[in-house]
C-alpha cells in the first residue's frame, strides 16, 4: 500500500486505499440528483473532502453540492470542486519536502527548485480567484452533448497564495525569441497513445501580475485533489489552464503542439463562440475568459416562500476579470429588475456576493439574477450553443411558488 504525505500535515496514511475505497461505497450510498435526465450522482467523501457529487471515480471528478456557495465568497478546500483527465491521476507519492519545479526551454539559465527555494527566494503574492471548468453547467446544454454531465457545481473561488510566474521566467532568463510558455503535472497517462495533460499560456499572459504559483488555497496547503503541493493559478481563465501538481515550466519559440491545446478546449472562433445548434465550428481556438455569471444560491427550484412577506434573495456573481458592476432580480421572469446591493469587493477575480429583498403575492413567480460586468457585458437571457458545451452562462429561471 502506498502512502500520501501532506505538508505540516504528516501522513495520510492509505490514502490510496481510501480513493480505491471510496469508489466501492459509491454503490449502495447516499446520492444527490442534478436537475436534467441521468442527473442522479453518488455522494462520497474522498480524503480531504466533505461528500460531493461524483461524475466519475475513476479519474476523480467532483462536484460542489450548490448549497455550499450560499456560505460566503470563498469555497472551502474540502468542498472544491475536483477535475482530472488521465486514468491515473492524482499522482501516487506527490510529497512537499521532495517536489521539484523545472523551467526549461528558451531560457539563459535553467532551475531546478524545491518548494523550500520558492518559498525563501521569490515574492508572494495572495489573490482570490474563482477555478471554474469550461465544461460547469453543460448537463444543461440543450440540445444535449457529449462529455461530463456537470451541473453548476464545477466552479469554485479560493485565497490562492504562491509565488509570482513571472519572477521565475526572470530569474530564468527568457530568450528573445521565446513566444509560448507550457505547463506538466505529475499525472502522467497510463499508456502512450493517450495524450499528457500538457498546457500553454503566451509569454505575455505568462508574464502578467496575476498568473501565479500556488502553493496554498484558503490559508492551508493544496489539497490532494486540487493540485499539491503546487498548481498554476490563471486568474479571469477557464480552469483548464490551472495544471495540478506542477512539475515542469518550458518556454517555446513556437506554440505549443499538446493535444490539450490544439484539439482539446477550443470554442468556435467567432463572437458568441457558437455554432447553430448541433453544427461544428468551422475554425476553432483556444478558450480563454470566464464568462460573466450569476447565482441565485439560497432559494431553489421550486422550492415554496412565504406570500406577502420580504423574502431575502442571495447569490454569487463573477466575470473573466474585470469585476462585477451590478447584479439586478426579477420577480417575474425577466420582464422587470431591480438592483440588488453588493457585498464586500474580494478583488475583481473571486466570487461578488451580493443580495436583495423581493415580496410577492400568492402562487407561482419566476425568480431570476442578470450580471453586468464592469467591462460592459450582460448574461444573456438566452443560451446560445457550442459543441463541446462550454461558456455556459444564461440567466437561470428560480421557479417558486409563494403560499
Ligand atoms: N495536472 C492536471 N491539472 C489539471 C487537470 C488535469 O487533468 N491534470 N485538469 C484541469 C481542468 S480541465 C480543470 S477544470 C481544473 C480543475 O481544478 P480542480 O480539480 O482543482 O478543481 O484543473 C486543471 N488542471
Ligand atoms: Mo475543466
Amino acid at each position: 500500500m502506498r502512502t500520501f504525505t501532506t505538508h505540516r500535515r504528516g501522513v495520510l496514511t492509505g490514502a490510496t486505499a481510501l480513493l480505491a475505497a471510496s469508489g466501492a461505497r459509491a454503490a449502495s450510498g447516499p446520492t444527490a440528483a442534478l436537475p436534467f435526465e441521468n442527473g442522479e450522482r453518488p455522494l462520497v467523501a474522498y480524503p480531504q473532502k466533505r461528500p460531493m457529487l461524483v461524475l466519475t471515480e475513476r479519474p476523480p471528478q467532483l462536484e460542489t453540492p450548490f448549497e455550499v456557495f450560499d456560505h460566503g465568497a470563498f469555497t472551502p478546500n474540502d468542498a472544491f470542486f475536483v477535475r482530472y483527465h488521465l486514468s491515473g491521476a492524482p499522482p501516487r507519492g506527490l510529497d512537499a519536502a521532495r517536489h521539484r519545479l523545472r523551467v526549461a526551454g528558451a531560457v539563459d539559465k535553467p532551475l531546478d527548485l524545491g518548494l523550500d527555494d520558492l518559498r525563501r527566494d521569490f515574492p508572494v503574492v495572495q489573490l482570490a480567484a474563482v477555478n471554474e471548468c469550461s465544461g460547469n453547467g453543460r448537463g444543461f446544454s440543450a440540445p444535449r452533448v457529449a462529455g461530463g454531465q456537470l451541473g453548476n457545481g464545477a466552479m469554485g473561488s479560493a485565497l490562492w497564495r504562491g509565488v509570482p510566474l513571472r519572477a521565475l521566467l526572470d530569474r530564468a532568463g527568457v530568450k528573445s525569441a521565446a513566444r509560448t510558455v507550457e505547463f506538466n503535472g505529475a499525472d502522467n497517462p497510463m499508456i502512450r497513445a493517450v495524450p499528457d495533460f500538457v498546457k500553454s499560456l503566451s509569454l505575455d499572459h505568462a508574464r502578467q501580475d496575476e498568473v501565479m504559483l500556488a502553493y496554498e488555497m484558503n490559508g492551508a496547503p493544496l489539497p490532494l485533489l486540487n493540485g499539491y503541493p503546487l498548481r498554476l493559478v490563471v486568474p479571469g481563465y477557464y480552469g483548464t489552464y490551472w495544471v495540478k501538481h506542477l512539475t515542469d515550466i518550458t518556454v517555446l519559440e513556437q506554440e505549443s503542439q499538446s493535444f490539450f491545446m490544439q484539439k482539446a478546449y477550443r470554442v468556435p472562433d467567432n463572437d458568441c463562440a457558437c455554432t447553430p445548434a448541433g453544427q461544428p465550428a468551422a475554425q476553432t481556438r483556444p478558450i480563454g475568459r470566464l464568462n460573466l455569471r450569476s447565482f441565485i444560491t439560497n432559494v431553489q427550484d421550486g422550492q415554496t416562500v412565504p406570500a406577502g412577506r420580504r423574502v431575502l434573495v442571495r447569490g454569487i456573481a463573477f466575470d473573466g476579470g474585470s469585476g462585477i458592476a451590478t447584479v439586478e432580480v426579477s420577480k417575474d421572469g425577466g420582464r422587470t429588475w431591480a438592483s440588488a446591493g453588493l457585498g464586500q469587493d474580494h478583488g475583481s477575480y473571486g466570487f461578488r456576493e451580493w443580495s436583495a429583498h423581493v415580496s410577492l403575492g400568492r402562487g407561482d413567480h419566476v425568480l431570476m439574477a442578470r450580471a453586468h460586468s464592469k467591462a460592459g457585458e450582460v448574461q444573456p437571457m438566452t443560451q446560445t450553443w457550442n459543441p463541446p458545451g462550454y461558456m455556459r452562462n444564461v440567466v437561470d429561471p428560480v421557479r417558486v411558488r409563494a403560499a
